[in-house]
């Protein structure tokens, strides 16, 4: 689409950290453009240049064609308030869009979504294109609640100065009836020395005619109970509220309440930007745990430019610019992936334990990324679950920090001696790293373990799931 070059900023040009929200794009031009071009005599550089100007012109006030400009056209304002795209690499194909904040409402992320991504993956010269990232100005920042209680909150009604957090997830993921599913919160809460603190509901476990939400939500949380009473420790439970009606995630949540719980869950992505914006303001008191299901139809490209250089295939958005998002947008813990677990050939897990807990971040020297000021938003705890076991927890923790949740499902209820011994497997690994133990020699001298039986069994890395 051939736009007056006024949507590319003069070489050298930089936006304003204050006035301007800024995006980071790669993109690769479809063979139509680079026929045209061909056709047309143009250098493949000016061709770029236009899909630059088309994609800041697209997502702010342009169109494809020239429009009437007279009075009433809206035009002289329309110019002013353009996007402008600048920094292009000419070589990577990457480039950088400045959005004056007056192109959005400042507290509306699904309207700015529907602006600096909303119609572009759909230009016709273009064959491939990823947001590495977003930069939000105060201005934006200041418009978000950000997470209610944050690590340190969490870490408060835990009474959990220091350390990582516990936690599985039942599997088979579905299959427990809410009874049983309470038998095996008592043995997780139970085992060994009664530090493990978390079970989790997987994220596609609602409200079935086998495990009833009200049913599992009291019995769960009875347990957690006896068990703080037991053990004098605070258990928590991520109970999944995840419903496509507000209405009943609202009452699922309350039902948490009365029931002493600390946590509810949402499956972020299924449920959108909206969903989560608005239970954050309803402020229900619970801490919110993200789940990102679905995310990998967003955020995964199998293609070599994922990481910047090479060609890029698909259309996507990086779990960087969705960590940023939900952290805006109020969560307190959100699964982030794990340096060990799948999709990490893209390298991003360390950087978004950044992402979500760093005040002034600087953007990563590997990822393509803009870094971002945080301002009064909390950090938010990163969840590093996914084929993960008590081999993997040195690493990731020498990797994550100790603001992480560890989620193991079948790294724990897997363990070959059963439930008990995996759950201790997991205490044994966790202490271990507090006192600066290493694993390796643990299970060398202690090979009757429970530690050592489940390195025997998965070894030291993640389990990819197939
Ligand atoms: C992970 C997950 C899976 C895990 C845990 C979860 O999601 O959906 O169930 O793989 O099972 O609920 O934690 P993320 P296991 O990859 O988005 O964190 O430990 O058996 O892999
Ligand atoms: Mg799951």
């Amino acid at each position: 689409m051939a736009v007056q070059l006024d949507y590319l900023a003069k070489k050298g040009w930089k936006a304003s950290s204050k006035n301007h929200l800024v995006t980071l794009i790669k993109m690769e031009l479809s063979e139509v453009a680079v026929k045209e071009a061909k056709g047309s005599g143009k250098s493949l550089r000016k061709v770029f240049e236009e899909g630059c100007a088309s994609v800041a012109a697209e997502s702010s006030t342009g169109t494809w064609t020239k429009v009437f400009d007279g009075k009433g056209s809206g035009i002289p304002l329309a110019a002013k308030k353009k996007a402008v795209a600048f920094d292009l690499d000419y070589r990577n194909h990457m480039f950088k869009v400045a959005y004056p904040i007056d192109l959005f409402e400042l507290d509306n992320i699904s309207g700015l979504l529907a602006g600096i991504v909303g119609n572009i993956a759909g230009m016709k010269m273009v064959s491939g294109m990823r947001i590495f990232d977003v930069r939000f100005p105060k201005k934006m920042v200041k418009a978000f609640l950000g997470p209610r209680f944050g690590v340190r909150g969490v870490r408060r009604f835990l009474g959990k100065k220091k350390g990582c957090l516990l936690a599985t997830v039942p599997k088979p993921k579905i299959g427990r009836t809410a009874k049983e599913q309470a038998l095996l919160a008592r043995d997780l809460f139970s085992a060994g020395d009664g530090s493990y603190e978390g079970i989790k509901d997987d994220e596609n476990l609602t409200n079935l005619y086998f495990n009833k939400f009200d049913k599992r939500c009291r019995l769960v949380h009875n347990e957690r109970k006896r068990a703080e009473k037991i053990s004098a420790r605070k258990k928590f439970y991520l109970c999944n509220v995840t419903h496509s009606n507000m209405d009943k995630m609202v009452d699922r949540a309350n039902l948490i309440k009365k029931n002493g719980g600390r946590f509810m869950m949402v499956d972020v992505v299924t449920t959108g930007f909206s969903a989560v914006d608005s239970l954050r303001r309803k402020n229900l008191g619970l801490a919110i745990h993200a789940h990102r299901a679905m995310h990998g139809f967003v955020t995964r490209d199998n293609s070599e430019g994922v990481h910047g250089s090479g060609l890029l295939e698909g259309f996507s958005i990086s779990m960087v610019v969705m960590a940023k998002l939900f952290r805006l947008l109020g969560v307190d813990s959100i699964h982030g992936g794990s340096p060990l677990a799948k999709m990490e050939d893209y390298g991003e897990a360390v950087y978004i334990s950044k992402v979500l807990q760093e005040k002034h971040l600087k953007p990563d020297k590997k990822i393509p990324s803009l870094g971002q000021e945080w301002f009064h938003i909390k950090p938010v705890w990163m969840t590093a679950s996914g084929g993960l076991h008590p081999g993997d927890f040195e690493k990731i923790l020498k990797l994550l920090g100790e603001d992480i949740i560890i989620q193991c499902g079948g790294g724990v209820l897997g363990h070959p001696q059963g439930v008990k011994p995996g759950v201790i497997a997991a205490q044994q690994a966790r202490s271990l790293f507090e006192n600066g133990i290493s694993v390796r020699k643990f299970v060398k001298e202690e090979d009757c373990s429970e530690l050592a039986r489940a390195v025997g069994e998965w070894g030291y890395g993640p389990r990819i799931v197939y």
